[in-house]
């Protein structure tokens, strides 16, 4: 956990929140403690959820429904990650399997493990030439072009204000940059514009994105093809959040040298960025630690996915592509992959977070059953979210609960068992990491602080 307080001093967290966090705290004896129980922000963290966290970033996993009765996969899925991407359940042969009717079951059988773990989800995906229902793949033109923006806008009506990202469309360039051909795109070229403006429409508090394999390489043609919608959608104001990148680095093909240039490039574009899919042939050290530093090193990339838990969950299993083998233990890769999310790397521009005037101190006591309290300090922050550091004392068993405002939503926490399930009110209980921890907060255009306070039982 923490080091000591000189050591923090010495660290690029210690420099680049000091300011806020005297300016955050609101007694001079609330600053000491900080200087003393130092905010767990830069130690090493001891899994992929809570190292990425540190940086205001995510670590994901694929999950599989069919999986969640295996306690092997879920203990060490709830462990590692802090997103989950339903790896099948909610693409459009799953959710609409005959016309207008609608089943989500599977979907939010991932969906509540997720969230009841502290997982965001990231929806994967609406619109797609592959995994159509059948009834989908025979047909063409409007009645395609309807059936599409009816798919989208029920899809997303169900899991309205719930998921952190959309992958709206998916796969839909050819290696060369031009359009793949499909139904989809029969239906005319405007057919991806048209999804994500139904997109937008239908949930605006998600973040729509388009996702692909093979626009790893800056120069390649796919790359660019993309990239090229990207700015034109954003130069016509055409609803876009965010691209990703699957980042299937198998098969025969692996980590490009220039693969951070092209996350800066599409990052410059202002979309986040993300690693989708990953996965390497036989989990090469050397390229799972490439894919990490040179995400780590865009600010504007917001999280890395690996498709699957262990190697045999792995869709190319054959090619022992993932962090953990099949038994759960730690690959050399998984190690390559938390060193650098531990030693940081984020170049971000630092604003001002939070602001108002909420006291962020709120001791309590609880007759009989001891008392402790909860404080509050400034971690990094981001144009679009920031950390803060929870501090407890008086007890080693309690229960913190944190109000943020609406509209600004919890994200991500780390060293701390805790769940959000409405986004603004989150509980959290020690998960034997001591007495700080970490909260990622989506501000959303509030910046205030959250109220926060402990209790005892
Ligand atoms: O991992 C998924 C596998 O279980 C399915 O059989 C397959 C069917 O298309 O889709 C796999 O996931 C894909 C993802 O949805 C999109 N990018 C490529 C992935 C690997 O094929």
């Amino acid at each position: 956990m923490a080091g000591s307080s000189s050591g923090l001093r010495g660290n690029r967290w210690w420099r680049s929140s000091v300011g806020r966090v005297l300016a955050g705290v609101t007694t001079v004896t609330a600053v000491a403690a900080v200087l003393v129980a130092a905010p767990g922000a830069d130690a090493a963290a001891s899994t992929l959820g809570a190292a990425a966290a540190q940086s205001g970033r995510y670590f994901g996993t694929a999950i599989a429904a069919g999986k969640l009765s295996n306690s092997a996969y879920t203990t060490l899925a709830a462990r590692e990650f802090t997103m989950v991407t339903p790896e099948n359940e909610m693409k459009p042969d799953a959710t609409e399997p005959n016309q207008n009717q609608f089943n989500f079951s599977a979907g939010d059988q991932v969906y509540n493990w997720a969230i009841s773990h502290g997982s965001q989800v990231r929806g994967h995906t609406l619109a797609w030439h592959s995994q159509q229902p059948g009834w989908m793949q025979s047909m063409s033109g409007t009645t395609l072009r309807n059936a599409m923006i009816n798919h989208i806008q029920k899809v997303m009506a169900h899991y309205q204000g719930k998921l952190a990202y959309w992958d709206v469309v998916n796969e839909a360039f050819n290696e060369d940059g031009s359009r793949r051909s499909s139904n989809l795109q029969s239906t005319g070229n405007d057919w991806i514009e048209v999804a994500f403006r139904t997109a937008r429409a239908a949930d605006p508090s998600t973040k729509l994105c388009y996702n692909d394999y093979n626009i790893d390489n800056w120069s390649y043609g796919k790359t660019q093809g993309v990239y090229n919608m990207v700015r034109d959608f954003k130069s016509r104001g055409v609803p876009i959040d965010c691209v990703g990148l699957q980042a299937h680095f198998t098969g025969g093909s692996s980590v490009p040298g220039n693969l951070q240039t092209t996350i800066a490039g599409f990052a410059a574009l202002g979309v986040d960025v993300a690693l989708t899919e990953v996965d390497v042939t036989n989990a090469s050290t050397s390229q799972y630690a490439a894919l990490t530093q040179a995400c780590v090193n865009v600010a504007r990339c917001v999280g890395i996915t690996v498709w699957g838990v262990r190697d045999s969950d792995s869709w190319r299993s054959g090619e022992s592509p993932l962090l953990f083998d099949g038994n759960g233990n730690k690959k050399a890769a998984y190690n390559s992959v938390l060193n650098v999310l531990n030693s940081g790397g984020t170049t971000t521009t630092p604003t001002t977070t939070p602001t108002g005037t909420t006291t962020p101190t709120t001791p309590t006591t609880t007759p009989g059953g001891g008392s402790c309290s909860a404080s509050l300090s400034a971690g990094q922050s981001w144009s679009d979210r920031y950390n803060l550091n929870v501090s407890v004392s008086g007890a080693s068993s309690w229960t913190v609960t944190m109000t943020v405002p609406g509209p600004a939503k919890i994200i991500a926490t780390w060293n701390v068992n805790a769940t959000w399930p409405s986004s603004q009110v989150m509980t959290a209980t020690p998960n034997g990491s001591g007495n700080n921890f970490g909260v990622t907060i989506q501000h959303n255009g509030n910046r205030n602080w959250p109220s926060v306070s402990c209790s005892t039982s």
